[in-house]
């Protein structure tokens, strides 16, 4: 009899115990382990073997092209894994042989569920890579670096583990959902890459007249030829924008991805969001003057432009400032409006402005149209501009072999009226856009479009869009 209330009692303490060990499991997700394939070196690959010990660099001549750089280098982005559930925080645990004054980094990156791929982040054992979202697909990537007398580091194994973990309050921000969807643009001194010849951070060669950025941080770097990581420049002394991958790492840092929030920032927290160290360090005397490798810095640059777009898309003739989107952000400020010639008191034009809605590419019910002559009588759009920003313009109308080919549309700028001419006999039923223009904010006659041209054709007004760039 107390034999059997003693196992009894063993029993329901072995129930609780399990019932308890099970909780405990199941409370946080389970972490998924997975194996780096190091034996099958392919794909997105500079300069990386594998020498039949594991991973190394190639040849120790070959190097990032940054000023000074004596170190060989060599890059590797492994092929994209697959989970069974979403993650936002992997480990790596590698075995390795690093020389002193040698480095062997790791970084990884997750896709969001349908979306796009967050920034790379290190991740090491003891520090485990915190991803900004979740994600299925997971994907890192191997840095080779030399200790400038050709000791390399070898890799011989290296495993990942990853789970879901909740994201510190303070690192959600809270914001609408128009704000979300803008990426952010800052205005940064820009200089010229050139290094034509030499070999970028992903292991891309520099082409003459090539067509990349460099951003001072591993973050935002894309695989080589790939676009994961672009930005959108717009040069305000031509008005020219052009779209380009970031494809190499510079000016000065390479910690510093100052397009983030001080929370998540890499280093240099206590300098605002949008301000490259090496301009605080130029111009405001910040860390001594210094950069992150204790060199003087002689330049405000946060990005330097490859040779064809600084000369070819930009229009540059000089290092100057420029305004960047980080295309891959969020956190922008988003705004657009549409004004078409029937939006109430918004639309004003002379009655030498005749009324149509012939053309089925018009926008909304009708469209004004008037002869080309060297008056001063333009048709004017009225907008209510939020804030001094920089926006596009389109504009929309329909287009025939009978309207005017050298239209003249009127932006009014924060520096002055700016003419811009369209073929108005194609593109029509369509937003085409003007350009990017800073404008003043307040209620105002915007855009113009004028009957002053010498060539032949109605011209068209019909609908205009502005939106903050
Ligand atoms: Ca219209």
């Amino acid at each position: 009899m107390r034999g059997i209330v003693h196992n009894f009692k063993f029993i329901v303490n072995l129930i609780a115990l399990i019932v308890l060990f099970a909780a405990g499991t199941f409370a946080q997700t389970k972490p998924l382990l997975w194996q780096a394939n190091l034996s099958a070196v392919g794909g997105d690959v500079s300069n990386v073997v594998n020498n039949g010990y594991g991973l190394t660099l190639g040849d120790e001549n070959v190097r990032q092209s940054v000023y000074g750089e004596q170190r060989g280098y060599g890059i590797y982005t492994l092929p994209v894994e697959t989970l069974s559930q979403a993650v936002n925080r992997i480990r790596a645990v590698r075995k390795a042989k690093v020389p002193a004054g040698a480095e062997l980094l790791i970084e990884v990156r997750v896709r969001a569920i349908g979306g796009a791929w967050s920034e790379w982040i290190a991740t090491t054992a003891k520090s485990p890579a915190l991803l900004p979202q979740l994600g299925e697909e997971v994907q890192a990537r191997l840095t080779f670096i030399d200790d400038g007398a050709g000791n390399k580091p070898v890799l011989r194994g290296l495993r990942f583990d990853a789970d879901a973990v909740d994201q510190p309050a303070e690192e959600k921000t809270p914001q609408t959902q128009a704000a979300v969807a803008a990426p952010l643009t800052y205005k940064i001194f820009a200089t010229r890459e050139g290094l034509v010849g030499g070999t970028t951070a992903n292991g891309h060669v520099i082409q003459t007249n090539d067509r990349f950025v460099a951003l001072p941080s591993r973050r935002g770097l894309s695989s080589n030829g790939g676009t994961e990581y672009s930005v959108r420049l717009y040069y305000p002394k031509t008005g020219k924008t052009a779209t380009v991958p970031v494809w190499d790492v510079g000016p000065w840092n390479t910690h510093d991805d100052y397009w983030n929030t001080p929370s998540v920032r890499e280093m240099w927290r206590d300098l605002p969001q949008g301000k490259p160290e090496a301009f605080a360090a130029k111009l405001e005397g910040y860390n001594g003057g210094k950069d992150e490798f204790g060199r003087t810095v002689i330049s405000p640059n946060g990005i330097d432009i490859a040779d064809g777009t600084f000369w070819y898309d930009l229009g540059m003739t000089d290092n100057d400032y420029v305004e960047v989107t980080y295309l891959w952000t969020t956190g922008g400020t988003t705004w657009e409006t549409i004004v078409d010639n029937e939006t109430t008191g918004r639309f004003a034009a002379s009655a030498n402005w005749s009324t149509s809605s012939y053309s089925s590419q018009r926008y909304g019910t009708n469209y004004r149209y008037a002869t080309p002559q060297a008056v001063s009588d333009a048709a004017w759009f009225k907008v209510s501009i939020p804030a001094v920003a920089n926006y596009e313009v389109y504009v929309w109308y329909p287009a025939s072999t009978g309207y005017n080919s050298s239209t003249p549309f009127i932006v009014a700028t924060s520096s002055g009226n700016q003419t811009v001419r369209v073929n108005q006999q194609i593109n029509g039923g369509t937003w085409v856009s003007l350009g990017i223009f800073n404008l003043n904010a307040g209620d105002y006659n915007a855009v113009g479009v004028s009957r002053w041209t010498s060539t032949a054709g109605y011209v068209i007004a019909d609908a205009v869009r502005i939106v903050r760039r």
